[in-house]
């Protein structure tokens, strides 16, 4: 209508390259908001070949682009036409090795599980505050080096999968990558935001396959041809973290602490700006230090034991009541168990429950105590696991360690949250701070949140 072409404005393509999914936006650049969105499944997984007992983890890179462009052809085609700046983001730590002249590409994610914790502790020691884990791409060429060089020298040019997606799109012949994907592959200074090149070259690393380093919100360059109606020449900025941009579309102010309980948790808030993180990795701390915009760092909490706890707990419920003869459905059982919890606001029995451990202490697993013959109704259990996802994850980031660093406000997030009202209330008493709820972390609509600069 020409009611529509009189306030023509203009948009920005948010992209996330994720592991089970992508995920295309157009954020409206006026008012910032969402005014499309689509998301498909890749199903990219590849078989595993490697024949070793621990698990090799790599996806079909055809397979994600293509599904990436299904994707965006979804989105309205008069709006894509008025897109000012590309986005990308995408699953961190894993990496993809290609050669331009050949088109040959491989893709071994974060979930890769080749290398063993004796790999791990055979390598030089990184000159960084983070320490250097399984499916991380500085480790995955550490041990293609040590179990199967020739591998190696097919490829030409590594970075993640999002830094492949803006090579691609404006034809650089090498690869860019922000400090946020850099410092997820290990070996990097994020002080320095330099690559550790003399203890890599002393280990005999092949350096060319580092990318070149640009600060987090610059620009790679611009589309060299057409795209889905996007004007050849259009803006495309350097890829980010999807943790970052997950962050980013939800902390509205620089005082917000971000509490995000889908399957699994993560607490996060942003250090002050004169922070240095220390000097060398610090296994045993629950608390990480991630690069974030503008030599920033957010402190993060990530346990691994949120939602899929309550599942867990519903499941076996169910299996015990179809073992006694008695079917319900989960869904059905769900909404009963919060209606017992709701009526119950207390309970003295105490679940700890890391039933799939801690990432710095997988042996640490769950358990009740304090159970006595009054507190044992449903009520009091689902009321004390509830209690226990918050008493965990408080107890690797403490309540004194946000008010510290001058945080005033929980900014609640994710799926779990959001369909379980107990889970709310012990927010509520866990955090003696303002909680809001509402803004999805949505890493997708971060990267055209952030691309609005630009
Ligand atoms: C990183 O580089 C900076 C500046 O060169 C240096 O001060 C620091 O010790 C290095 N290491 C770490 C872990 O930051
Ligand atoms: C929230 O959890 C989802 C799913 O685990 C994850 O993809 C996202 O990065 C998380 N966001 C934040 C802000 O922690
Ligand atoms: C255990 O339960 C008792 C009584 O129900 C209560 O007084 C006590 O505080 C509880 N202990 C803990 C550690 O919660
Ligand atoms: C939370 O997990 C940590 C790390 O495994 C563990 O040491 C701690 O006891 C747990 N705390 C609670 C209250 O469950
Ligand atoms: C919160 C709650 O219901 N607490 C009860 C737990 O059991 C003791 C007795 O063992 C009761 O006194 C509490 O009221």
């Amino acid at each position: 209508s020409s009611r529509s072409r009189s306030v023509m404005s203009d948009f920005i393509l948010g992209l996330d390259v994720g592991t089970t999914s992508v995920k295309a936006v157009l954020l409206e650049t006026g008012c910032r908001a969402v005014a499309a969105s689509q998301a498909l499944p890749t199903v990219s997984d590849l078989p595993d070949h490697s024949g070793i007992k621990v698990s090799a983890k790599e996806q079909d890179t055809g397979r994600i682009i293509d599904t990436l462009n299904r994707c965006i052809g979804l989105l309205p085609g008069d709006k894509l036409q008025r897109v000012r700046c590309v986005g990308l983001t995408g699953q961190m730590h894993g990496i993809l090795l290609w050669r331009p002249e050949s088109g040959k590409v491989s893709l071994i994610t974060w979930q890769d599980g080749r290398c063993s914790s004796d790999f791990l502790s055979s390598l030089p020691k990184p000159d960084s505050h983070l320490s250097v884990s399984t499916g991380f791409g500085s480790a995955t060429i550490f041990w293609y080096m040590k179990n199967k060089p020739e591998f190696l020298e097919d490829f030409t040019v590594a970075g993640t999968i999002q830094d492949y997606v803006v090579s691609m799109l404006c034809g650089l012949d090498g690869c860019v990558m922000t400090p946020q994907n850099a410092a997820s592959w290990g070996f990097f200074n994020t002080s320095s935001n330099q690559w550790n090149e003399n203890i890599l070259k002393g280990a005999g690393f092949p350096l060319h396959l580092l990318p070149q380093c640009v600060p987090s919100g610059s620009l790679a360059g611009r589309t060299r041809s057409q795209w889905h109606g996007i004007p050849a020449g259009t803006p495309v900025g350097a890829a980010l973290g999807d943790f970052q941009c997950s962050v980013y579309s939800c902390m509205s102010a620089r005082t917000d602490a971000v509490l995000n309980i889908s399957t699994s948790a993560q607490l996060t808030f942003a250090m002050p700006a004169d922070f240095n993180p220390p000097d060398s990795p610090q296994p045993v701390s629950s608390i990480s230090y991630f690069p974030y915009f503008d030599s920033m760092y957010l402190a993060v909490a990530a346990s691994l034991n949120g939602g899929n706890v309550l599942a867990t707990f519903v499941e076996m419920l169910t299996s015990w009541m179809r073992e006694l003869g008695a079917e319900l459905s989960d869904s059905c059982l769900y909404e009963k168990l919060i209606h017992c919890a709701l009526n119950q606001q207390t309970s003295d029995l105490r679940v700890s429950p890391t039933i799939l451990g801690e990432r710095h202490n997988p042996l640490c697993l769950g358990h009740v105590t304090n159970i006595s013959t009054s507190n044992l109704s449903l009520g009091h259990v689902i009321r004390a696991l509830c209690r226990g996802v918050l008493d965990n994850i408080t107890s690797m980031m403490p309540v004194g360690c946000l008010q510290q660093a001058g945080v005033s406000r929980i900014v609640g997030s994710g799926s779990a949250l959001a369909r379980n009202e107990v889970l709310r209330q012990e927010v509520e008493k866990a955090f003696p701070l303002q909680v809001v709820y509402g803004q999805n972390a949505d890493s997708a609509v971060g990267v055209a949140m952030d691309s609005l600069g630009n």
